[in-house]
């Protein structure tokens, strides 16, 4: 056995096993290339080496190039060059992947003149979703071995596929089941041809006799970004099929290098790093999470049921609680729909459906607690209830159980304080719909125990969450900052906006939805009930209420619905002059660019409060929360990432405009703000001095 680095390369009779092992996810850093290089080389040399197997670990082959590396000079051998000498080998290398073959761990498969996957294996290209393109061949590779459709739809999406598709469509020759990589080796000696990758012409002859055939498939995969990458990599594959392959490959590296230097790819490959950073709960040292193998969930309407599936889909047995028979038949039934309709789908299987419905059980009354290690309360957003419940919670939990609150603004410490044990007191705020948003805000109140929090995070990662810890204020982070964004959509109606206008703006910056467009689907009634026991005012979003537009939910809103499509509604435009002109405000136009700024850098502004006031611990926290739970279009890596692009003093003097001109204190410039900006540095350069 030899050693090159994290390589070692094992003989097994006449084929030679060369296997990476860079943890945690084998990603291609200096290292391991050069380890690849010096194995390769040692295998070259040796005559009786008949075939040679490239393997990983069970959890990767690769996860692809070292993310970190990118932004400052790549050490030789590049990947390409690894690429290069695998496909040059003078006899046949086979990928054997078990776990992930991501980006460049694919590329390097596919330099190999085989692959063979276990049934756990995902392959995939997501480098799109770092804002970049493939860029160590898999643009040329890929379309040679599984047809340009099937790569387009890869490399655009980014999403992997698993082993039985991939031998479906050609990028993997067999589906292994024995030793790993044992049986790999055994394959290998069957492989007698050594053809490149390269070489193979005929996947790409269906695009050359159609030439519209790449703007038809590509078309749908590109609708929905506004994302420079994704274009790319359609135009990457063009080139495949219209180029020579070197000529192809040089042109994907032009592609990649100006994507890597871009911010698109900065802010994507930050908010990869956000995310994960994010769920690293700063915590005292040796704090332990408590273990938790039950779950209730007191509440069965559209929030507790959603919260129950997470349970039950992350294999925890899970108690949902009603006080009545009807709402639990009618929250019960829910569920058994929607993992009907996630089987007929295909998602998953209708034996899985089945075992994770059979995790989830019905029960009126609260003594359902008692077996819980973890319950989360989802009642109605009511502090005089939510107390009550806790209060009952306090007699039937166990000693030692988790008790969460699913709020999405109400005070912690508070609904902490009706029990005798505040420390087992935290909130979990769940994103509707909870089964399928990716946030969780977790709440830490005054006195919540380090091992609480560590517990949270710790079931938080079980549901597949992005868990981020956050302190206690109205709102939290997500909605506090939203609260700010919607003040300012309101005002800029007065101002002489139209909804329209407003949401656009917001598309057009990367949301699926505008603020307005939300309301309607949210129903218009929540944001006033809020208003209401909290004093505030929203003048036109009271109007539309006051004149029973709820949303699509009553067929009028901020427009009016023909089912789910919206049309702008005269009627909207008299009540928002009406209320303009009590106000005394003369209504104007005002462009997109301005409608943008007066929306985005409020929450931004108070985005800067949050972190003074050490409700998030960290810039990318915020950036994370709003990644995962209001659609925050990624390539702009989140809200506080964003101000760093646009410059902080820029955005203090808009806020300074904006301020005067409305009089309103929340757009003075918070003082962090203005402190960073003044120094000329940005949330960024804050962060890493703090760490
Ligand atoms: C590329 O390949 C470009 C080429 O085309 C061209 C080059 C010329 N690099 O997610 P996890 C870290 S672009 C560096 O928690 P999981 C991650 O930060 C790349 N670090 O685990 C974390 O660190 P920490 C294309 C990486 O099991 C730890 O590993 N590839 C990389 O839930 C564990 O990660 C991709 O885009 C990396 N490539 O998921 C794949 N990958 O523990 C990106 C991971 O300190 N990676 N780390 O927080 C993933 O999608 C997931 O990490 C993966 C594992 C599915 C692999």
């Amino acid at each position: 056995m030899a050693q090159h680095g994290p390589v070692t390369v094992e003989r097994d009779g006449d084929v030679a096993v060369v296997m990476m092992d860079n943890p945690p996810v084998n990603a291609l850093g200096s290292a391991l290339r050069q380890g690849l290089m010096a194995a390769l080389d040692e295998v070259r040399g040796d005559a009786s080496v008949k075939a040679v197997v490239l393997a990983g670990t069970a959890r990767a082959f690769s996860g692809g190039a070292d993310i970190t590396e990118f932004g400052s000079a790549m050490q030789d051998p590049n990947l390409r060059q690894v690429i290069s000498a695998v496909e040059d080998m003078p006899v046949p290398v086979v990928a054997a992947i078990q776990g992930v073959a991501l980006g460049g761990g694919l590329e390097l498969a596919l330099g190999c003149h085989a692959r063979v996957a276990w049934t756990t294996a995902k392959m995939g290209l997501p480098e799109v979703k770092l804002g970049l393109l493939p860029g160590a061949g898999g643009t040329q590779r890929l379309p040679r071995v599984v047809g340009v459709e099937k790569a387009l739809s890869m490399i655009v999406t980014g999403n992997p596929i698993g082993a039985i598709e991939a031998q479906a469509a050609g990028l993997v020759d067999a589906v292994l089941d024995g030793s790993y990589p044992g049986a790999a080796v055994e394959y290998a000696r069957t492989v007698t041809d050594r053809r490149r990758v390269r070489d193979r012409e005929d996947k790409l002859e269906p695009a050359r006799a159609d030439p519209g055939l790449i703007d038809r498939v590509a078309a749908p995969l590109l609708k929905a970004s506004g994302a420079e990458a994704p274009r790319a990599c359609v135009d990457s594959v063009r080139a495949a099929v219209e180029m020579p392959f070197d000529a192809g490959s040089a042109n994907e590296r032009r592609l990649f290098e100006t994507l890597v230097k871009g911010d698109e790819s900065r802010a994507q490959r930050h908010a990869f790093f956000a995310e994960r950073e994010a769920q690293k709960a700063k915590l005292p040292p040796g704090t332990q999470a408590r273990p938790v193998q039950r779950a209730a969930v007191i509440g069965a309407g559209t929030m507790g049921g959603g919260i129950a599936m997470c349970f039950a889909n992350a294999g925890i047995p899970v108690t949902v609680i009603e006080t009545e028979q009807a709402a639990l038949d009618r929250g019960m039934a829910r569920i058994a729909e929607l993992y009907a309709t996630s089987a007929k789908r295909g998602s998953i299987t209708p034996a899985q459906a089945e075992e994770r419905r059979g995790r989830i059980t019905g029960r009126l009354g609260l003594e359902g607690v008692r077996d819980a290690d973890i319950i989360v309360e989802a009642v109605f957003e009511d502090m005089g209830v939510k107390k009550q419940v806790f209060a009952e919670l306090d007699r039937l939990a166990k000693p030692g159980a988790v008790l969460a609150t699913n709020t999405s603004y109400l005070d912690i410490d508070e609904i902490a304080a009706s029990t005798g044990r505040p420390g087992d007191v935290l909130g979990m705020h769940f994103f509707s719909p909870a089964n399928v948003m990716k946030l969780l805000e977790t709440v830490r109140g005054r006195a919540t125990d380090p091992a609480v929090i560590a517990t949270a995070a710790e079931v938080g990662k079980r549901l597949g969450k992005v868990g981020v810890v956050v302190g206690n204020c109205f709102g939290f982070v997500g909605n506090r900052m939203l609260g700010r964004r919607q003040d300012a959509a309101e005002r800029l109606l007065l101002d002489g906006a139209s909804p329209q206008e407003v949401d656009g703006a917001l598309t057009a910056f990367g949301f699926k939805m505008g603020p307005f467009a939300m309301s309607d689907l949210a129903g218009l009634d929540i944001g006033m009930r809020i208003r209401k026991a909290f004093g505030k005012r929203a003048p036109v979003a009271d109007a539309l209420c006051d004149a029973g537009r709820y949303g699509q939910k009553t067929g009028s809103g901020y427009y009016l619905y023909e089912g789910r499509t919206a049309t702008p509604d005269p009627e909207v435009d008299r009540i928002i002059t009406e209320e303009a002109g009590k106000l005394g405000i003369t209504r104007h136009p005002i462009a997109a660019d301005e409608i943008t700024e007066r929306l985005v850098y409020p929450m931004i502004n108070e985005g800067a409060r949050i972190l003074e006031e050490g409700i998030a611990a960290r810039p990318g926290d915020i950036d994370a929360i709003w990644l995962h739970g209001y659609n925050w279009p990624a390539w702009r890596g989140g809200p506080m990432f964003y101000a760093d692009l646009v410059g902080l003093a820029r955005i203090r003097d808009r806020l300074q405009d904006f301020h005067s001109a409305t009089g309103d204190e929340n757009l003075r410039p918070a003082p962090l703000l203005t402190r960073l900006a003044d120094a000329g540095h940005g949330f960024a350069d804050q962060a890493k001095r703090a760490a």
